[in-house]
């Protein structure tokens, strides 16, 4: 046990955040295991693991091998460093990939279900992306229904994902240049779950071992995903729940209620999240609530799914991955609802410690511990009543002894979707151009995904952004990142005055932040279709565009693949977590530099955020030399 003092002292080592300090304080004092105490039990943890040189892909080995060129050099088949570092490379980026996509074709699936009228509470609410989309496939809409359009369009997105077309419609959208380095390269994706099974092929022992073809085939993975699966899950999602808009909510634990019934949606699915939303204002639900003492229900956001309601409904959200448990620790949490991905299977330990239930929804993920209610399309406004009721049962277990919800929550502003940013820039992106030309702003980087334990929560994402737009490069963000900008207060038009002079002016025009929050990560995808819509309109490829990419804080096989799409499309990425690959020198070498020559783009290691951003910078510089610009 630590005092008061201590445990303080501990809490500000760990986030960068006032309100996740004091209740990761408060887990300490009360006894409750979190992310970071295993962290620390974990140490030191597996050189090899971390090097990226230990194999055990089947029962001869496991095997590893010694990185500083003793023996073992290779394992019991004969696999060198080279060819193990780049087939678990391959093999979590194919993890990463699947998983997104696995997102997006549960989206269409709903999308299909909802146009056969199959669905229960689903409908087709954006009808305008709905024929955008219906004109890309060739899918005829006049004088027809939304839903036969959307019956065609979900048919044609589930042709995405096999083999039997041997290319992506959605792949077009990317620039000519860019495609043509695709076709030399031969990383041309030819159908989301093609690449993703026949990555898993690659990696089975005695198929591939030269480690340019396998991290090719990453690349061609990542691809399916970015400019498919990711795809996908998002232009799907936006024409069953709406394209976001600018919106302004508030951000951080404090968006828990005291009095009311608190539900936390976390995970990454919108088809969960929005139903529960939908159902929390059923007036048999609200009167239920009211009934056992409560003064509402009040449902807020976690990880990506939270994104997905935040931007589309202004749904407050509660926090980062690394919020989960913590959420849990106000002792005010009566449900913790999730899908999949991102989920701590320690969460019923965790709940265990107050009254909390943790509810699986997904025959994906089952967690022991936390109490199962299959969500499927067909029964899913019941299934959410049933979810809520559940929670506002368990409002009268709270113990309001145990309950410490922080004060303040954060105002911020989300739903920039890439159809907004262009609207508002007058319907084409010469106004953007414009300034990036005249250096007003001189450039824009995406920064992206989770928090880590190794890192201060929030650090990386809020030291990054705020050195980036301090030198008028616009900041665009998706996942924990946003996340992490919204608790800290960069999310709003006012954040504009922590800008350099250009780039503030352009906000204060506009009457936007300086980062702009665009999404979840499928939605990485519309930091693509920016990107394409820009270069298209200059006729160059992505890599030429004074565009980068950022992850300070990344954990998961899903950004590994997010960070492989980006430069495959030409965007030089910083990664603040050294990926496990530095036992090959071979392969930390064609990703750290040699695809600088065929992509225009390579992946950099720094920890440091403030460094991170003058490798940023710097890329941009020089994009823009060769631009003459
Ligand atoms: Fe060892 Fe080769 Fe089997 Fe990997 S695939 S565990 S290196 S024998
Ligand atoms: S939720 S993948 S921790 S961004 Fe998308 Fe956050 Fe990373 Fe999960």
């Amino acid at each position: 046990m630590y005092d008061a003092t201590e445990s303080k002292k501990i809490a500000e080592a760990r986030a960068l955040d006032p309100t996740d300090q004091e209740i990761i304080a408060k887990a300490i004092d009360d006894g409750v295991e979190t992310a970071w105490d295993r962290l620390a039990d974990q140490q030191p943890q597996c050189g090899f693991g971390q090097l990226g040189v230990c194999c055990n892909r089947c029962a001869m080995g496991p095997c590893r091998i010694e990185p500083f060129g003793k023996k073992p050099v290779r394992g019991v088949c004969g696999a060198n460093a080279d060819t193990i570092v780049a087939r678990n490379l391959l093999d979590d980026l194919a993890t990463g990939a699947a998983a997104h996509s696995d997102h997006g074709r549960e989206v269409v699936e709903v999308m299909l279900e909802t146009a056969e009228g199959k669905s229960q509470g689903y409908q087709i609410t954006d009808e305008t992306k709905l024929a955008a989309l219906a004109a890309e496939y060739g899918i005829k809409t006049a004088e027809r229904k939304k839903e036969e359009i959307a019956k065609d369009l979900a048919l044609a997105f589930m042709e995405e994902y096999g083999t039997a077309k041997g290319k992506l419609q959605m792949a077009e959208r990317a620039p000519t240049k860019t495609k043509e380095v695709w076709k030399k390269l031969g990383i041309v994706p030819r159908g989301v779950d093609r690449e993703i099974v026949e990555g898993m092929h690659r990696v089975h022992m005695g198929v591939d071992a030269d480690y340019t073809n396998i991290l090719l085939h990453a690349m061609r993975t990542s691809l399916a995903d970015g400019w498919g699966g990711s795809m996908i899950a998002t232009d799907c999602s936006d024409v069953l729940f709406g394209t976001p808009v600018p919106i302004k909510t508030r951000a951080n634990l404090g968006v828990l209620s005291k009095d009311k019934v608190n539900i936390t949606l976390h995970g990454h699915n919108p088809i969960l999240s929005e139903m529960i939303v939908k159902a929390a204002s059923d007036p048999d639900l609200v009167k239920r609530a009211a009934e056992k003492g409560a003064k509402g229900i009040n449902c807020v956001g976690m990880c990506c799914t939270g994104n997905e309601l935040l931007m589309r409904r202004g749904v407050p959200i509660a926090g980062t991955f690394l919020d989960q448990e913590l959420a849990i620790a106000t002792g005010a949490l009566e449900a913790m609802v999730v899908d999949y991905q991102c989920i701590f299977p320690s969460l019923p330990q965790t709940a265990s410690c107050y009254h909390t239930k943790v509810v699986t929804t997904s025959v994906k993920t089952k967690i022991p511990g936390a109490i199962f209610k299959e969500f499927r399309p067909d029964n899913a406004y019941d299934t959410a009543k049933e979810i809520i009721s559940l929670a506002i049962d368990n409002y009268p277990n709270r113990n309001p002894d145990r309950v410490r919800i922080p004060a303040k929550p954060i105002d911020m502003m989300a739903g920039f979707s890439e159809e907004t940013i262009r609207k508002a820039l007058g319907g084409t992106y010469k106004p953007l151009i414009d300034a990036i030309v005249t250096g007003t702003i001189k450039g824009v980087v995406g920064i992206v995904g989770c928090n880590n334990p190794k890192i201060k929560q929030d650090y990386g994402h809020i030291t990054l952004a705020r050195a980036l737009i301090k030198r008028n490069i616009l900041v665009v963000e998706t996942g924990c990142a946003a996340i992490a900008s919204g608790k800290n207060g960069l999310l709003v038009p006012e954040a504009a005055d922590l800008a350099g002079d250009g780039l503030k002016s352009v906000c204060k025009a506009l009457g936007i932040p300086p980062v702009l929050h665009m999404g979840s990560c499928v939605d990485n995808s519309r930091i693509l279709v920016l990107a394409a819509n820009v270069a298209n309109e200059l006729g160059v490829g992505i890599g030429d565009l004074p565009v980068c990419g950022a992850a300070p804080e990344w954990y998961s096989q899903k950004a590994i693949s997010i960070g492989t799409y980006f430069v495959s499309s030409g965007v030089y990425v910083v990664l603040g977590i050294p990926p496990k690959i530095f036992g090959s020198a071979n392969v930390t070498t064609l990703l750290a530099a040699q695809l600088q020559g065929i992509t225009n783009a390579c992946f950099a290691v720094e920890p440091d955020p403030l460094k991170a951003a003058d490798l940023l910078e710097a890329e941009i510089n020089r994009k823009r030399t060769a631009l003459k610009i």
